[in-house]
Formats: C-alpha cells, sequence, structure tokens
C-alpha cells in the first residue's frame, strides 16, 4: 500500500510505521518538517497581504470610472470580485491549516475551503473562455456595434457563474468529495479514491472534459486565431491592445493552473501509486497566486486602466492634502471625471 485511507481523507504514505493520523485531528508532521508549514504559511499570509488590495483597488477603480464600461473590464470585475470572495473565505481556512500543521477546522472547513478555492478558480477559468470568443467576435465581425457586445457579456456573465457552480457545488452534495491534498492543509476534490458510493470516476471525467477540455480547446481556438491578427491594420488600437492584454492574461492564468491539473489527472489515473505529498502541496499552492498575478498582469498590460488608476491615486492623495476643507473634498470624492 502506496497510501493511508480514512473515512475523509487519503494520505500519500504507508501506515507500515504506524505515524499516520487523521489530517482533521492530528498535525502532520511526518510528511514533511515542520518548518515546510511554517513557509506555507507565510506564503498564505503574503497572499492574502498583497492580493486583497491589488483585487480591492481594481474592482473600485474599473467601477468607478465610466470609460471603463467596455465587456472586457465586465470580465475584469468578475475576477476581482470572485478573487477577493477566495482571499477572504478560502485562503484563511488554508493559512490556518498550514499554521497548525493539518486541517485544523475538520471536513466542514474542507468544504469551505475547497469549494470557495474551486469556485474562484473556476469563475476565473470560465470568464477567459468567454472574453476569448468575446475578442474573436470583435476582431473578426468588426461591424458587432457596443450594445450586442454588451448584451453578450452580460449574458456570458451569467453562463460564467452557472457553470462554476455546476463543478463547485456537486461535491458538497455527494458527487464526489473535497478532500485534504498534499500536506494536508488546502482541499481539492478526490482524485484519490475511487469510492464508488460517491461516484468519484464519473465526477472526475466530467470535470476533465467539460471543465478542462472543452475550455483549454475553445480558449486555444480562439486565441490561436487572435495571434494571427495581432499586429493587423484592419483592427483599431484598442482592440489590438485588448487582445494583447486577454492572451497574456490566459497564458498567466494556465501557466499556474496545468502543473495542478495535470498532477491531479496523473494521480487519478495512476490509483494507489506512491507520490510525494509534496506535489499536490507545491502545485495547489503555486496555481493560488493566481489571484495576485492575473490582476497583475491585466494592471501590467492595459493603459487605460494604469491610467484611471493614477486618477483616483491621485485624487486620494489629494484628498489627504487639503485636509483644511475636509468636508469639500468629501462631495468631490463620488464623482470621477474619465481620462
Ligand atoms: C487551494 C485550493 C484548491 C487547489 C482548490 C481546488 C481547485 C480545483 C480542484 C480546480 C480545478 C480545475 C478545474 C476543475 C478545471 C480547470 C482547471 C482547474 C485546475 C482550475
Ligand atoms: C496507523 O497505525 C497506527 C498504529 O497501528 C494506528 O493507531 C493509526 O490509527 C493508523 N492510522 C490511520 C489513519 O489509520
Ligand atoms: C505502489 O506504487 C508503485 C509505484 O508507483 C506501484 O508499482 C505499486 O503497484 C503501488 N502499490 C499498490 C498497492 O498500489
Amino acid at each position: 500500500m502506496n497510501g493511508t485511507e480514512g473515512p475523509d481523507f487519503y494520505i500519500p504514505m504507508s501506515n507500515a510505521t504506524g505515524v499516520v493520523r487523521s489530517p482533521h485531528e492530528y498535525p502532520q508532521y511526518y510528511l514533511a518538517e515542520p518548518w515546510v508549514f511554517s513557509f506555507l504559511t507565510i506564503y498564505m499570509f503574503f497572499l492574502i497581504i498583497v492580493g486583497f488590495p491589488v483585487n480591492l483597488f481594481t474592482l473600485v477603480v474599473t467601477v468607478l470610472h465610466k470609460n471603463l464600461r467596455t465587456p472586457i473590464y465586465y470580465i475584469l470585475v468578475n475576477i476581482a470580485v470572485v478573487d477577493l470572495f477566495v482571499i477572504a473565505v478560502s485562503f484563511p481556512f488554508t493559512m490556518h491549516a498550514a499554521m497548525h500543521g493539518y486541517f485544523v477546522r475538520g471536513q466542514v472547513g474542507c468544504n469551505f475551503e475547497g469549494f470557495f478555492g474551486g469556485h474562484g478558480i473556476l469563475t476565473t477559468l470560465w470568464c477567459l473562455v468567454v472574453l476569448a470568443v468575446e475578442r474573436c467576435m470583435v476582431s473578426f465581425r468588426p461591424g458587432m456595434d457596443i450594445h450586442s457586445r454588451r448584451r453578450f457579456v452580460i449574458k456570458g456573465v451569467r453562463f460564467i457563474w452557472l457553470m462554476a457552480f455546476s463543478w463547485s457545488l456537486p461535491p458538497l452534495f455527494e458527487w464526489s468529495r473535497y478532500i485534504p491534498e498534499g500536506l494536508q492543509c488546502s482541499c481539492g476534490v478526490d482524485y484519490y479514491t475511487l469510492k464508488p458510493e460517491l461516484f468519484n470516476e464519473s465526477f472526475i471525467n466530467y470535470m476533465f472534459t467539460v471543465h478542462v477540455v472543452v475550455p483549454l480547446t475553445v480558449i486555444s481556438v480562439c486565441l490561436g486565431r487572435l495571434l494571427c491578427v495581432v499586429n493587423s491594420d484592419a483592427l483599431d488600437k484598442t482592440e489590438r491592445d485588448a487582445n494583447r492584454v486577454t492572451v497574456v492574461m490566459t497564458l498567466g492564468f494556465f501557466v499556474c493552473w496545468l502543473p495542478y491539473v495535470s498532477a491531479g489527472w496523473h494521480i487519478f489515473s495512476n490509483q494507489g501509486s506512491a507520490f510525494s505529498p509534496l506535489t499536490m502541496t507545491l502545485t495547489a499552492f503555486f496555481a493560488k497566486s493566481a489571484v495576485v498575478h492575473v490582476p497583475l498582469l491585466f494592471i501590467a498590460m492595459d493603459k487605460p486602466l494604469r491610467q484611471c488608476m493614477f486618477i483616483t491615486l491621485c485624487q486620494i492623495k489629494n484628498h489627504f492634502a487639503d485636509d483644511d476643507g475636509a468636508s469639500k473634498s468629501e462631495s468631490s470624492s463620488a464623482s470621477v471625471a474619465p481620462a
């Protein structure tokens, strides 16, 4: 046996030595040295401290500036909102678990962590799918007016949330389940056991076809076509820039997530084989950094957003600079002129 299975966990270590304990009840310092857990704690703290302001500021600036009311920013707002949820609800559980070396909050904590983390990631994934399709439509049918583009994106947002829930809810209702992974301080869906009573196998197959193969195919086809027109004069500069932002942000997202997905698929298709607990922890924790660098890539690539951020920063600075006119500045902060 290469692992130890319990009612609500699977630990990738044989219990021949008798040291393996439930990750919901005991520290897992036999899987890795305590400093590794401390490192993970600091890393999660860092993601929370950096990710929260970056996403909040992106959200506030996008909502305040009327000239940022085009489809690509609708998608950005969605990504920032779910990132904030992931950071505020899922990450504290992860950090707390890493701090204690096991899932202190038990199965309930694991469900929270897995549900909010996974739902956020899936929302971002489907956002990128809708954005890729929208970019293709605009680039290859230049006649589309802004109203039909907005209608498309608003329908798209409904579709995004529906798709994300269609992945994140089933494990809460006994189609597969959320289970601690790697060093047992983050949760994902169960690639580790077949559990016929939870129909694990069908869930993982559903997940990989509907939520991995389909989105990857759509994105590769659309972005592949976009790359062909990346410097074409037939498109105006705003659209070309938006295409560039989309390509870079999407690549950034997949660089984060592909190692985790591949490791999950490998473990699932080689049931019972030996693997290091560090594999899933390193890939999952690396993937979590997407909440910081997807928005950062957007900010780095997108000039209009940066200009609006700059305007907002100046207004905040002025607001604090003229402290003699405290009452005056209150009204001016509400209305924001476009660039
Ligand atoms: C730290 C929390 C984690 C690792 C939460 C789990 C996330 C998943 C199980 C995400 C699964 C994915 C899909 C179902 C499809 C697209 C790729 C993924 C990896 C985002
Ligand atoms: C591992 O073995 C020890 C000693 O036999 C036992 O007390 C413990 O419950 C086992 N762990 C699990 C998770 O079954
Ligand atoms: C344990 O892992 C090895 C290597 O991955 C594999 O060959 C073996 O079949 C596994 N043992 C069990 C009981 O699954």
